[in-house]
C-alpha cells in the first residue's frame, strides 16, 4: 500500500475531501505507525538523558523529514489541494520546556537517534507545560497552555511504577513519544505522569492548589517557586521524575539479564543540570534494597552518572534545605548524609561539602563528587567553571572536567524552517551536509560568486516577506519589508540584557525625533517570556511594550522604526523568526551566558551576530573571523574582576555620560508614563541607576556605536551577503550531531 492509500484508509475519506484536521490526525496516526515499523536503535550500552525539560516543538514535519517522506507527503497533499503548512498549524506545540536547556535536550535526542545510538530521554508529562503568555495593558499575563488532545504523539505504555513520598505513594504511568532519527532507527522519549491528576484544579491564569500533590504533580513546568509550597512541589516533581527513571532503567537491565553490579557497562545517565540530581541517591537506595552494600552501590552509581552544568548564576544552582527534602523524601536523607560524610572525611574545604553549614544540600556538589564527568556547554563557560565557579572541584578532580560545546539539529533549524536555503546549499554542494554538517564549509568556494550571493539575498527577502505576513495576521502589526530585521528572542533575564536593547530603541526613537533619519527603516523584534515571579523581567517587557505603543502611534517615527514584541514566543515562532533575521542580538553580559543556542540557529540561517564575547559567541567569532561578526563590550575577565572587586557602579555611568542619562531618564518621561504603569517604569529606572547587577550601563554606549556601524555595513548589500554566506558555511561545527559524537566519544562510550 502506498502512503496515499494508507492515509486514506485511516481517515476513511479521500484526501481531497477531508478537512485539514482530518488530514492532520490521519498523518499523526500514520507517522506513529511508521515509527513502530522502524527498527529500535540497539547496543550493549544505552544513554539515558534525564531532563526536567524537553522543548520538542511540533513533531509532524520533523518526523516526516526524519522518516524521509516529507517531500512525498507534501506533494501528495498538494495534488489533492492541501497545504502541509496549513495542516501543521493544527498541531498544538507541547511546551515542555523553558528555553535553552530544554531545547538542547530536544536537539540531543534527535541527534542521538540520528547517529543510531541506543538512548532514551526521561522526563515529565506536564499537561499545561510552561505558561502561555498573553499581553494585556502592555503587561505579561500567564495562562495555562494545554497541549494534550485525545490523539497525540503520546503512547500509553501501560507501564506503572510506585513512587514513595513521606506520607503517600503515587502510582506513575509511562507515556512514550517516538524519536525517529534522520535516516536512522527510532528511540523513545519517556514522559512520566500521574493518573490522579486533576486539570480542573486550574481555574484562572495559572493558579492552583499547590498542596494536593496527587492532583497537581504534572500540571505545570516550574510552578511558581516563590513560596515554600511551590518549592516543595518542585521537589515532588524532581523526585517523581528520577525515581521513575531509575526504576525504568533497572527494569530494562533486568529484562536484558544484565548484572546490576556492572550497571556502568550497560547504562550511562546524563544529568541535565541539577534538576534530576536526586537520581544519584535514589539509584543508590534501589541498589542497596537489592542487597548491595552502601559503598559499592555508591561506587557503581558514580561510574554511571555524568553531570552537565548550564549556568554560573548562583541563584540558578539548586540548594535544597534539608528540612524540605525531609518533608518530601525522608528516605533519601540518610543516603545524602552518608555521601556528605564521605566527602567531609576526605576534604576539609567547606566549599566542597554537599551539606553546607546552613543545612542546605548543594545538588551540583553531589553530582560532581558522585558522578564521573562534569561538563560545561561552551569553551569559555567550561574555562570559567574550572578557573572560578567550580575551581575547588577542578583542583581535586581535574580528570572529570570536560567541555561539550552545544549544538542544534539542522533538520529542524535549517531543512524544516528554511527549505529554500537548504535547497540552495544542496544545489551548490550536494546533500552530504545533511549527515555531515562540516561539509557546509564547501560553500566557501562560492564566496565571490555574485549570482549565488544574490540568491542568498533573495531567499532572505522572501523569508522576511513571510514573517511580515505572519506578524500582520497574528498581531496586526505592519512592518516594512525593506527594513533591517533586528531580532532578540530568548527567555527574559537581566543578564541577557533586553533592557540594553530597549535603551537602543529609545536612542533611535530620539534620533528620529530630532530629524536624524536612518538610511533604511529598522524593525526591532523581541520575543521573551518572563518567569511569573520575576518582577524586574516583567518591568522590562512592560517597557518594550510601551515603546511599541508609543512608536505605533507616532507617525513621525514609525516610517523609520518599528517595534514588535512577539506574544508567546515558542519553538514554532522561532522557526518563523530565525530565517527572516538580519541582525542576531546576542548581547549578554560577558561570562553570564553559558553558551546560547539561538546564536547558532541565527548564524546557520544567515543572520549576522551582534554580540559580546560570551558563551558560544566566542566560538562563532573564532570560526567566522572578525569581519563577519560585530563584537562589543567588556570581556568576561574584566567583568569577573568587576564582580570580585565590587568595582562597578552604574550611577557613575549615568552621572558621567549625558547620553546614558538621557536614555535612562526617558524610561520615566511624560510620554512613557502616559502610556505605561508608573510604578513598573519607576522601579526599572531606579534599578538601572542604583543597582544594575548585570551591568547594562557598562556596555550600552559601545553597544549603540557598534549597532550603528553594523547598520552602515548592511547598506553594502554585496559585502553583507558575503557575511551571511560565511556564517552559514561556518555553522557546521554547531550541529548537535557533532556535539553528541563528542559526548559519546569522551563520556558515554556507547
Ligand atoms: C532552578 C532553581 C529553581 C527553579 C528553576 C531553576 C532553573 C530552571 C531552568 C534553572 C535553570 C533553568 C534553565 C536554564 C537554561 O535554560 N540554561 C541555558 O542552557 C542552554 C543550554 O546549555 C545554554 O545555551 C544557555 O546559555 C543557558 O542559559
Amino acid at each position: 500500500m502506498g502512503l496515499k492509500e494508507k492515509l486514506e484508509k485511516r481517515m476513511g475519506i479521500g484526501i481531497a475531501e477531508a478537512t485539514n484536521e482530518t488530514v492532520y490526525y490521519g498523518l499523526l496516526s500514520l507517522v506513529k505507525e511508521l515509527c513502530k515499523e522502524k527498527e529500535e536503535n540497539k547496543g550493549k550500552k544505552k544513554i539515558y538523558y534525564i531532563s526536567a525539560e524537553f522543548l520538542i516543538g511540533k513533531l509532524l514535519s520533523n518526523n516526516l523529514i526524519n522518516l524521509g517522506i516529507y517531500d512525498e507527503v507534501k506533494e501528495l497533499l498538494r495534488v489533492n489541494g492541501k497545504d502541509l503548512s496549513a495542516i501543521e498549524e493544527i498541531e498544538p506545540e507541547p511546551s515542555l520546556g523553558n528555553g535553552g536547556l530544554g531545547r538542547l535536550a530536544a536537539c540531543f535526542i534527535d541527534s542521538i537517534a540520528t547517529l543510531g545510538l541506543p538512548g532514551a530521554g526521561i522526563g515529565l508529562n506536564y499537561h499545561f507545560g510552561l505558561f502561555q503568555q498573553v499581553f494585556r495593558d502592555n503587561k505579561q499575563r500567564e495562562e495555562k497552555n494545554p497541549w494534550i488532545e485525545k490523539e497525540s504523539w503520546l503512547t500509553d505504555t501501560g507501564i506503572h511504577f510506585p513512587v514513595k513520598f513521606a506520607d503517600f505513594t503515587l502510582q506513575s504511568t509511562l507515556y512514550n513519544i517516538d524519536v525517529p532519527g534522520y535516516d536512522s532507527g527510532v528511540n523513545q522519549l519517556h514522559l512520566f505522569d500521574v493518573d490522579t491528576l486533576d486539570e480542573s484544579l486550574v481555574k484562572d491564569g495559572i493558579d492552583f492548589d499547590q498542596k494536593n500533590i496527587a492532583k497537581n504533580l504534572t500540571l505545570f513546568l516550574y510552578p511558581d517557586d516563590s513560596t515554600r509550597e511551590g518549592q516543595l512541589l518542585r521537589i515532588y516533581q524532581q523526585y517523581f521524575m528520577v525515581s521513575n527513571g531509575a526504576q525504568l532503567i533497572l527494569k530494562e537491565m533486568d529484562e536484558k539479564g544484565y548484572d546490576v553490579k556492572k550497571m556502568y557497562e550497560h547504562v550511562v545517565i546524563q544529568i541535565n543540570d541539577t534538576h534530576p540530581s536526586m537520581v544519584i541517591p535514589e539509584l543508590i537506595r534501589l541498589l542497596t534494597e537489592r542487597g548491595i552494600d552502601f559503598d559499592e552501590a555508591a561506587a557503581i552509581v558514580s561510574k554511571t552518572c555524568a553531570y552537565t552544568n548550564h549556568t554560573i548564576l548562583a541563584e540558578a544552582l539548586e540548594k535544597w534545605p534539608i528540612r524540605d527534602l525531609e518533608e518530601v523524601v525522608p528516605h533519601l536523607l540518610p543516603i545524602i548524609r552518608k555521601l556528605d560524610e564521605k566527602v567531609k572525611k576526605k576534604y576539609k574545604d567547606e566549599k566542597l561539602a554537599i551539606i553546607d553549614k546552613n543545612d542546605r544540600v548543594h545538588m551540583a556538589h553531589m553530582d560532581i563528587h558522585f558522578g564521573f564527568s562534569v561538563n560545561g556547554v561552551a569553551a569559555l563557560h567550561t574555562e570559567i567553571l574550572k578557573k572560578s565557579e567550580l575551581k575547588a572541584f577542578y583542583d581535586i578532580y581535574p580528570e572529570k572536567f570536560n567541555n561539550k560545546t552545544n549544538g542544534i539539529t539542522f533538520r529542524r533549524w535549517l531543512m524544516h524552517c528554511n527549505p529554500q536555503l537548504a535547497a540552495l546549499i544542496t544545489e551548490r554542494i550536494g546533500d552530504g551536509w545533511k549527515k555531515d554538517a562540516a561539509q557546509l564549509e564547501k560553500l566557501l568556494e562560492d564566496k565571490d560568486n555574485d549570482a549565488v550571493l544574490e540568491r542568498l539575498i533573495a531567499i532572505k527577502d522572501e523569508n522576511k516577506k513571510v514573517l511580515k505576513q505572519y506578524l500582520k495576521e497574528t498581531q496586526n502589526i505592519d512592518i516594512p519589508v525593506d527594513s533591517v530585521y533586528d531580532i532578540q528572542v530568548k527567555r527574559l533575564h537581566e543578564y541577557k540584557r533586553q533592557q540594553m536593547n530597549a535603551l537602543y530603541l529609545i536612542y533611535k526613537y530620539k534620533q528620529i525625533k530630532a530629524g536624524k533619519l536612518p538610511k533604511r527603516p529598522i524593525t526591532m523584534i523581541f520575543g521573551a517570556k518572563a518567569a511569573p515571579a520575576y518582577t524586574l523581567a516583567k518591568d522590562i517587557i512592560h517597557l518594550i511594550l510601551c515603546m511599541q505603543e508609543l512608536i505605533e502611534k507616532d507617525n513621525d517615527v514609525n516610517p523609520y522604526l518599528r517595534v514588535v514584541m512577539v506574544e508567546n514566543y515558542n519553538v514554532t515562532k522561532a522557526e518563523k523568526l530565525i530565517p527572516a533575521c538580519d541582525i542576531s542580538e546576542q548581547i549578554s553580559l560577558a561570562s553570564k551566558e553559558a553558551s546560547g543556542t539561538g546564536n547558532m540557529k541565527f548564524m546557520l540561517n544567515g543572520a549576522v551576530t551582534l554580540g559580546t564575547m560570551d558563551g558560544a559567541n566566542v566560538e562563532i567569532h573564532d570560526l567566522v573571523g572578525k569581519d563577519n561578526i560585530f563584537i562589543f563590550g567588556k570581556s568576561s575577565d574584566e567583568v569577573i574582576r568587576l564582580y570580585d572587586t565590587a568595582g562597578y557602579c552604574s550611577r557613575e555611568y549615568y552621572d558621567n555620560d549625558s547620553l546614558i542619562e538621557e536614555l535612562v531618564d526617558f524610561i520615566i518621561s511624560k510620554q512613557l508614563i502616559q502610556i505605561g504603569d508608573p510604578s513598573n517604569l519607576c522601579r526599572l529606572y531606579k534599578e538601572l541607576i542604583s543597582k544594575d547587577w548585570f551591568m547594562t550601563l557598562l556596555d550600552v554606549r559601545e553597544y549603540i556605536e557598534t549597532k550603528e556601524t553594523m547598520l552602515d555595513a548592511y547598506e553594502n548589500r554585496k559585502e553583507w551577503a558575503k557575511k551571511m554566506f560565511v556564517n552559514t558555511a561556518k555553522a557546521g561545527f554547531f550541529s548537535s550531531d557533532r556535539t553528541i559524537e563528542e559526548y559519546n566519544q569522551d563520556i558515554w562510550k556507547l
